[in-house]
Order: C-alpha cells, then structure tokens, then sequence
C-alpha cells in the first residue's frame, strides 16, 4: 500500500530543478523526471515546478492509500484527474514522476523485472560524440551519433564510445575545430555538417563501430525548406530525401532519427523504403503516442520508434507504445532527454522493452549514471547479450 507520497526537487544537467517524486510503501522509492530541448508538438505538456507543485496535493490524497500493484489504475486516475489530451492541466512532468514512482515501488526497485523478469537481451548505446542544432553547436543537425556495433558486452559497449568520443576531441582540438560542450556534453564544432561526419565516420571505423545522426529536423523546417545554414543549403522535402539517402549511402549510416518535419509521414516512407540496414527513427513524429505510431506503421514511415516515457506521462501508456511497435517489427529506441537528472530509470526501461538501442549520452553524472545502471543490470542477469541489430 501506498503509505506517503513526496513531491521533491531535484537539481537538472541545465543548472536548474526537475520534478521528483517519492512514494512510500515497504520503504521509500524515489524518482526524477527529465525534459526536452527540442520538443515534439505532439508530447505531453510540462508545467513550472511550483503549478506542479499545487497540482500535486489534491492528488497526493487520491493515491495514497491504494495498492502500488494497480499501477495501471492509479495511471488512469491520473489521466482522468488531468482531462485533457496532453497533461497540460497537471502536468506531464508530475504525471511521469507519480507514474513511475508507483511502478517503482510496485517493482521493488527493480523497474525491468517488473516489465519483464526474462529480459536476457541489452540495447546498444548510442553515444552522442558531437552536436548542434538546439541543443547547441555549429550544424543543423542535431547528435552525430556512433553505435559500437561490435561490442559483445555491455562494459564493452560503454568504453568504446567513450573511447571514440575521446578520440575526435583530441583531433578536433589538435586541429582548432573544437568549440566546446553541449547540454548533453556531445562536443561542439566549428565543422559544417559533412565534414563532421567525414571526422566522426573515420574515428568510428577504427573502433568498428557505426555512425547515425538525430537529425531533429522539425528545428531547422521553415516554410517547407529545410535550411542547412553552414552548408549553404536549402532543400525542399523532395531534395532533403534525396540528401538524407545520400549521406546513408556515403557514410554507411547505421540509424537516422526524425530526418524530417514531425508532421511529415511521407517522406520518411520513401527513405525507409529505399536504405538497406539503416534504421530510421521517429522521435517527435511519434512523441511515444500510439495513434501517431499507429500512422506511422500503416504507413510504414518508418522500421524504428523512440519510446521516451515522458512524452506521453506514464508507464502504462510508455509500455503499451513499445508493445504496439514491437508487434509491428520495428526497432526499439529507448532515450534520455536532454535536461536530465541522475535519475536511471530509463536504463531498467530500455532492457524491460527489449529496446535495441538507448540513447543515454557519453560523459557527465546525469549521462553516466544511467549507463553504469545498464552495467549492473547486465551483471545481474543470467546470461545476457546484446540486442540482435540487422
Ligand atoms: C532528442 C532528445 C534527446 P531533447 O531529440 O532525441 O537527445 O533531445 O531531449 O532535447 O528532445
Ligand atoms: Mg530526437
């Protein structure tokens, strides 16, 4: 049973403060929620800390009391205290923080045996190296991205992102290309987005990994063009397809995530019909909704999905996103955000779902802790081994 429930704050990788909640059963279990920079349009709403703060009481009386077990009960009290399509009314920080809270008491801590207790298979990192976009930095697109494809472990998996991301700092730096830190510490260039890719491409080959791109392109769509500032470029959607098919040909481009306008589920049809062992994303096409995941198989936009539970705001409704697309054969993509807390739920997340692929971030406490949580789950599971790719 619920004895006590907390609304805490906690301090985020922006400097600022993010919604905790701790919920009180057999002992205490706590938890963070992160947000995001470059936003779908479609996700669930997130409220100042002290709104949040006054929408939490009323509610805090209405769970505590109930069993954690009925955890889907308590996420429909949720979204029915809320009313509207998209937690603008209480929130959809404070309804993930409840949500996951409840979950993880109902699971003891143990958030992937609750979602799954035979889970044996682990998803490939994909390691954030370089950046720009919104989340800062010279090019339009967004994280170029390395997946150490080879790794035959977790621990192994981890180091050779580090690895490669320590590799491209030290020759962007001996060359004066390096510019700094992100808000996810990917490092920051004075490169244009092809030469990047020709730096990150090489370093990669050398650790066998591969390379992909968040290309976030709703951010740099503008009356139907897709401008590329530091290449001089502004393409229509029929050229961006055309480039986009490009750059997975020439750099043998392992993952590309929303490399179009959110709205767009045409586009994306075609590239995905037209690259071989690529997999292509959505992440806000699909903000973790099931109707617009649902768009997105019939259409077959695209072979891979994002499941970021705090775009839809609870774990009932993060699981039933997974399942729907795991159904449909497409790749599971679990993410972190870009404001982030040390929080690692969404390590236990992305093995529960049998996620393929998680992007968590190299470097920084908020980014490591997650990582180091795939390890000791990794190390806590009876024969584990990596995500089958292609
Ligand atoms: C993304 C994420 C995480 P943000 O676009 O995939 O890297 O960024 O949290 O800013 O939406
Ligand atoms: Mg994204």
């Amino acid at each position: 049973m619920i004895k006590d429930l907390r609304f805490l704050k906690v301090p985020n990788s922006k400097g600022g403060e993010s919604v905790a909640i701790r919920a009180m059963t057999d002992k205490y279990y706590m938890v963070s929620v992160p947000s995001g920079t470059s936003k779908s349009g479609s996700e669930a709403v997130d409220l100042q800390l002290d709104v949040v703060e006054n929408r939490f009481f009323p509610l805090k009386d209405k769970i505590i009391g109930l069993d954690e077990n009925n955890f889907e009960q308590i996420d429909g009290l949720l979204e029915q205290a809320d009313g509207t399509n998209n937690f603008r009314k209480i929130g959809g920080n404070l309804s993930l923080g409840i949500s996951m809270a409840v979950f993880k008491a109902a699971a003891k801590g143990e958030i992937w045996r609750l979602i799954n207790s035979f889970a044996t298979t682990f998803p490939f990192p994909l390691g954030n190296v370089i950046g720009g976009g919104a989340h800062g930095g010279n090019t339009s697109i967004q994280e170029f991205l390395t997946v150490p494809i080879k790794a035959k472990t977790m621990e192994e998996a981890v180091s050779t992102n580090k690895e490669i991301r320590e590799t491209v700092k030290q020759q962007m730096e001996a060359r004066g290309w390096l510019t700094g830190e992100n808000a996810e510490k990917a490092l920051t260039t004075s490169l244009d987005d092809i030469k990047t890719l020709d730096i990150l491409s090489s370093a990669a080959k050398n650790y066998g990994a591969a390379v992909g791109v968040d290309m976030a392109a709703s951010q740099f769509y503008f009356d139907g063009r897709y401008s590329y500032d530091c290449l001089n470029k502004s393409l229509n959607p029929a050229q961006q397809q055309e480039f986009v098919e490009n750059l997975v040909k020439t750099y043998d481009l392992f993952y590309v995530e929303d490399p179009f306008f959110e709205k767009d589920f045409d586009h994306p049809a075609k590239l995905t019909a037209n690259v071989k062992k690529c997999v292509i994303a959505g992440d806000d096409l699909y903000a973790t909704n099931k109707a617009l995941i649902a768009k997105g198989i019939e259409k077959k936009s695209t072979n891979g999905v994002i499941i970021k539970p705090n775009q839809c705001g609870t774990m009932t409704a993060s699981l039933d996103a997974a399942m729907l697309a795991k159904k449909a054969g497409f790749y599971l993509i679990a993410s972190h955000r870009s404001i982030e807390t040390t929080d690692n739920w969404i390590s236990d997340f992305a093995v529960g779902i049998g996620a393929h692929l998680i992007k968590t971030g190299i470097i920084g406490k908020e980014r490591e802790a997650k990582l180091k949580r795939l390890v000791e789950i990794w190390n806590a599971t009876d024969k584990p081994r990596m995500a089958k790719l292609f």
